[in-house]
């Protein structure tokens, strides 16, 4: 019996040194925080995909696999909010998902396109499938495990990235603007939200 008090004991400070070594990384200026996974479901509740973020150097790295969707280009952000309602429908554009809120901005200047959310589209082939893996400096992992999360979010169409190049530019509206739209700067004209998975 006392081979086994000392091996509670032993265990027991195991655990209590590895919790203090986790407080002590996070609590260091660059740790490298705890990867977030999500789960991609469309309006229906169907699973449609999987995406890790981690932490890689100074960047992220994101790894996303779908399946189900349909061929070509559909843009791909991550948005602010880690909430994906389905009944929650924009009345003016039918799309679902509203409560993931916009694009994951940081404050950074610019519209669409410079927002820190700003992903490289996914190419789905012509199986529904798209995976890709790609580095983005835009955030750090932590930054989307804020209070209130953070979504990524697929959109039904292309992403413009907010370019429009002069010589499509409308005439100036009522606000005076020319070029790109306020629908441009927002979301570059990628359509309605067609699958969300919140990161956790
Ligand atoms: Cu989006
Ligand atoms: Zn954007």
């Amino acid at each position: 019996m006392p081979g086994r008090t000392h091996l509670a004991l032993a265990v027991t400070l195991a655990l209590g040194a590895a919790v203090i070594g986790s407080s002590a990384a996070e609590a260091a200026p660059g740790h490298i925080a705890r990867p977030l996974d999500a789960t991609l479901r469309d309006a229906a509740g169907k699973r449609v995909g999987v995406l890790r973020a981690e932490d890689e150097g100074q960047a992220t790295r994101i790894t996303v696999s779908v399946w189900g969707l349909s061929a070509g280009f559909h843009g791909f952000h991550v948005h602010t909010t880690g909430r994906c309602d389905a009944g929650a429908v924009d009345p003016a554009t039918g799309s679902p998902f509203t409560t993931a809120g916009g694009h994951l901005d940081l404050a950074m200047p610019g519209g669409h396109g410079a927002h820190a959310g700003d992903l490289p589209a996914l190419l789905v082939g012509q199986n529904g499938t798209a995976r890709a893996s790609f580095v983005t400096d835009r955030f750090r992992v932590a930054q989307l495990a804020d209070a209130d999360g953070s979504a990524v979010v697929i959109h039904a169409l292309p992403d413009n990235y907010g370019n429009i190049p002069s010589r499509y530019t409308h005439p100036a509206d009522t606000t005076g603007t020319t070029g790109a739209d306020a629908t441009t700067l927002k979301a570059g004209d990628t359509g309605n939200r067609i699958a969300c998975g919140v990161l956790h």
